[in-house]
């Protein structure tokens, strides 16, 4: 039988979540976050929504970028109690804190394909064993469904072998022993104020849209605290901006020292 993706909702106990997560490398966390709060930060990023889609990442899903310059609305997501739950069960055992790596709004346009499966560690070109890198956090911003592409996800495949000689500095080749099969790959419909975390070896991609209206998520990668970060938010969130998040925030963004003294600014 084929392995579907596990869904929790917020009366399961976290740790049947944490270990379904751990297990499958992907679970779908229903009714965790209020649509309301999710309406809003689409209202706030649709005006960059005509740039984002002239000017689409290879043919894939539009995105726009340095949310957080944008709208102050993913703030209580950032602060939420089970994002932060996740980000300490399986970023915390390699780190002494976890980052914001980057924070995009991810449109499948209607009429897309499937997108390219991939794993999101990939970015960092490292051939021996892997901590768990980073936690792909994705919000649907419209409904999932299966016909307007709904990630999918390979089941378990964070602890399938890597092909060390397919991982290059600079390529992005898919580090798979065995070819990714088409019938591995499952999704399950998510209604907006879910969560999907995957883990950052986990194959997935975003499903074809065979429907007619754009398919909206919002993406949150959290990564260990002493990688480099996918999207420089040093750069990305304004200084006035920066002053007005909590300082939990700041910290998550990357204002803090990895213990003992990754990335201090002076030692007087
Ligand atoms: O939009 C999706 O469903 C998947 C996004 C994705 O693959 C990614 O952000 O790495």
């Amino acid at each position: 039988m084929r392995p579907e993706i596990k869904r929790f909702d917020s009366s399961s106990p976290l740790e049947d979540m944490l270990e379904g997560l751990d297990r499958d490398g992907a679970a779908a966390l229903l009714d965790v976050i209020d649509p309301d709060l999710v309406r809003q930060i689409d209202v706030d990023l649709a005006p960059y929504l005509d740039t984002a889609r002239a000017n689409p990442a290879g043919n894939g899903p539009s995105r726009i970028g340095a949310v957080i310059a944008k709208t102050l609305n993913v703030v209580p997501i950032l602060q939420s109690r089970l994002l932060n739950r996740i980000c300490k069960r399986f970023l915390l055992v390699d780190s002494s804190c976890y980052q914001l790596s980057a924070i995009h709004l991810i449109e499948v346009q209607p009429g897309s394909p499937q997108g390219t499966v991939h794993r999101d560690d990939a970015i960092w070109p490292m051939r021996g064993p892997r901590s768990i890198a980073v936690i792909n956090f994705l919000l649907p911003i419209t409904d999932f469904t299966m016909e307007n592409g709904a990630t999918r996800v390979i089941l378990g495949s964070h602890r399938w072998p890597r092909d060390p000689a397919k991982i290059m500095p600079g390529r992005l080749e898919l580090d798979v022993v065995e070819p990714v099969k088409q019938d591995d790959l499952v999704a399950t419909p998510m209604p907006s104020g879910s969560i999907f975390p995957v883990l950052g070896g986990c194959l997935h991609c975003s499903g074809a849209n065979t429907t007619g209206a754009p398919r909206r998520a919002l993406s949150i990668s959290v990564s260990l605290g002493w990688l480099r970060q996918e999207e420089n938010q040093y750069l990305a969130v304004p200084y006035d901006r920066l002053c007005e998040l909590p300082d939990d925030v700041q910290q998550l963004i990357g204002y803090r020292v990895h213990v003992p003294y990754l990335g201090h600014t002076g030692l007087d």
